[in-house]
């Protein structure tokens, strides 16, 4: 079966063209064994181009490593939009930048809009604020999550959560490149993050951020996600975190979010609150899986 591999800032994931069946063609464990980086081609998810619905032009789905499926993810849309770039290419088709796919994802549309420059700009839609939409136990059903305290690995951190589609727990630190916690560890991303991912006060498990604010202008992210552990970069998880930021009044509107992979634009717009991301998305190579 021929796929392709993109990555977007080092968020890496596996394409397959499956515009002929609306149904995946692969099951959620053979997508655990394509992305496994000793025994198979490495990626922090599968990601399926199907047929259009709901008046859209394609639908996506994607597996994230651990088998698991999210509702949408944002570096692997723009690799969407790069893919279908090629394949209508390829078919005599080629679209003409900017461009603007409409695509159905579990999360509702979602529009990438191919740019002149090789960018891709996102409409990421509206964040999702209230506790009962994230989903957590934080707070009230209907109330917002701004800097709740919350306990894990015996530490209180404030955290605020946003749904992008899919759920994000972000917590503010000073620096992200040593995360404090409990035990003299400078570090300890890795030891940490499971335990958001499975607090019991997030029944769909969480994705987690850490930003530093280096200016309001300017964040610096890391990221534990769910079903995928750390990841170079996290498009849903930037646009999370910029919205985190201005409800903790911390941030602009608009900012830069600096990935260990590189830097996204986002902005939340306060004409339609919507949120729009904008970076790269790249081939890396194509192949063929037996
Ligand atoms: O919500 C989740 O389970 C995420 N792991 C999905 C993937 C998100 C992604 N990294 C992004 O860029 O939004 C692809």
């Amino acid at each position: 079966m021929e796929f392709s591999k993109y990555h977007g800032l080092g968020n890496d994931f596996i394409l397959v063209d499956n515009r002929h069946q609306p149904q995946p063609v692969l099951s959620a464990e053979d997508a655990v064994r394509w992305c496994d980086r000793h025994f198979g081609i490495g990626a922090d998810g599968v990601i399926f181009a199907l047929p259009g619905q709901a008046g859209t032009d394609y639908t996506m789905r994607i597996y994230n490593s651990d088998g698991s499926e999210p509702e949408m993810c944002g570096n692997g849309i723009r690799c969407l939009a790069k893919f279908l770039e090629t394949l209508e290419t390829a078919d005599g088709k080629a679209p003409q930048a900017p461009h603007t796919y409409r695509i159905h994802t579990l999360a509702g549309l979602i529009s990438p809009t191919l740019q002149p420059d090789g960018q891709v700009t996102v409409d990421m839609g509206p964040p999702y604020l209230l506790a009962q939409e994230i989903p957590t136990t934080l707070a009230a059903a209907d109330e917002k999550v701004v800097a709740v305290p919350l306990t894990v690995a015996g530490q209180t951190w404030p955290v605020t959560c946003v749904s992008m589609g899919n759920p994000h727990c972000i917590t503010f630190v000073d620096d992200v490149a040593a995360i404090p916690v409990p035990g003299g560890f400078a570090d300890a991303l890795e030891a940490i993050g499971p335990q958001f991912e499975h607090h019991e006060v997030f029944p769909q498990r969480i994705n987690t951020e850490f930003i530093q604010v280096v200016r309001p202008d300017y964040l610096k992210m890391r990221v534990w996600e769910r079903g995928a552990g750390i990841t170079l970069a996290c498009g849903t998880g930037a646009c999370a975190s910029l919205v985190a930021g201005v409800l903790n009044g911390v941030c602009d509107r608009a900012a830069t979010v600096k990935l260990p992979g590189g830097p996204l634009h986002i902005e939340w717009s306060a004409a339609d609150n919507r949120v729009y991301m904008t970076g790269p998305a790249e081939l890396a190579f194509r192949g063929d899986r037996a």
